[in-house]
């Protein structure tokens, strides 16, 4: 059972989910992400996109420049500037609560600028500039674990104890954080599932979703992930990432079970019916 109500403060605003979960949409700018890669390239229809997905019930829209799957190159910083900040301009300024998906300080400091009010880093704010940015605009984070970094992180993935090693790291990281003048109230954590991690370590994650948080409420993003293709797969079902958004909503139900507080998916419809749905299972009212 999950426990009373939790907020989250961001740069202007608070989001609370003492009787939903809040479900944050994808929107990626980029040329080569597993799922949607190249779809909302143009800054026009990723605008138009993320419009949608807040139509749609998203509370929050993450629109991020630079791919993170396994094996991705580093994205320029100018680039990714030059791709993030109009989406993110337009969509704050239709009123939608914007996330930047990015691991550059320039890049989030740029969107802030134009109304960004959470920085989701999935480094876990390895460059202390970044904490700094965000303790400065005083913006919600996202700190999330990873083993490695996206080139490497899927070449043999090493845990004694998965869940128990990223519930420390993220420890660790939300006290550099907090210590970098972050507000513990502006900090939710991520289990980063898929990165840095093999099959069998994805599903303890999301079995532990319940001992990754340290009292901090916690994200996940299992949307159309690469071991939900190889569950189906197993299963002889279609695989593809565009068939796995019924996968992704198990997924989402379970979390919710386990108190998880948000979720990243493509999907905003079908997630939304899924953790309504969930929500008035298990949450306290
Ligand atoms: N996954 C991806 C990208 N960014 N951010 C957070 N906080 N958590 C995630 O699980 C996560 C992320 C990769 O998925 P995508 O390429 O579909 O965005």
């Amino acid at each position: 059972m999950n426990a009373g109500p939790v907020t989250w403060d961001l740069r202007t605003r608070s989001l609370t989910t003492h009787d939903h979960t809040l479900v944050m949409g994808i929107v990626n700018v980029t040329s080569d992400s597993f799922s949607d890669g190249g779809l909302w390239l143009d800054p026009n229809d990723a605008i138009r996109h993320g419009l949608v997905l807040g139509e749609l019930g998203a509370d929050i829209v993450d629109v991020g420049a630079e791919s993170t799957r396994p094996g991705a190159s580093p994205v320029d910083a100018t680039d990714e500037m030059a791709r993030v900040v109009p989406v993110v301009a337009a969509l704050a300024a239709a009123g939608l609560t914007v996330s930047v998906d990015t691991t550059k300080p320039t890049v989030a400091a740029a969107a802030i600028a134009v109304g960004a009010e959470i920085i989701n880093d999935v480094t876990g704010l390895v460059d202390p500039v970044m904490a700094e940015v965000c303790a400065d605009a005083g913006t919600g984070v996202v700190v999330m674990h990873m083993q490695g970094d996206p080139r490497t992180m899927q070449v043999d993935p090493t845990y004694d104890d998965v869940v128990a090693e990223v519930a420390e790291f993220l420890e660790r990281r939300v006290a550099a954080a907090v210590a970098a003048g972050i507000a513990p109230s502006r900090v939710v954590v991520d289990p980063g599932i898929g990165f840095g991690k093999t099959f069998e370590h994805n599903l303890a994650l999301l079995d532990g979703l319940d001992r990754v948080g340290g009292g901090h409420p916690v994200l996940v993003g299992t949307s159309r992930k690469r071991f939900l293709g190889t569950i189906l797969d197993r299963a002889g079902l279609p695989s593809a990432p565009g068939d796995r958004d019924a996968a992704t909503g198990a997924t989402v139900a379970l979390a919710i079970a386990r108190g998880v507080f948000i979720v990243r998916v493509h999907d905003v419809g079908g997630a939304v019916s899924v953790a309504r749905t969930a929500d008035a299972i298990v949450r306290v009212r």
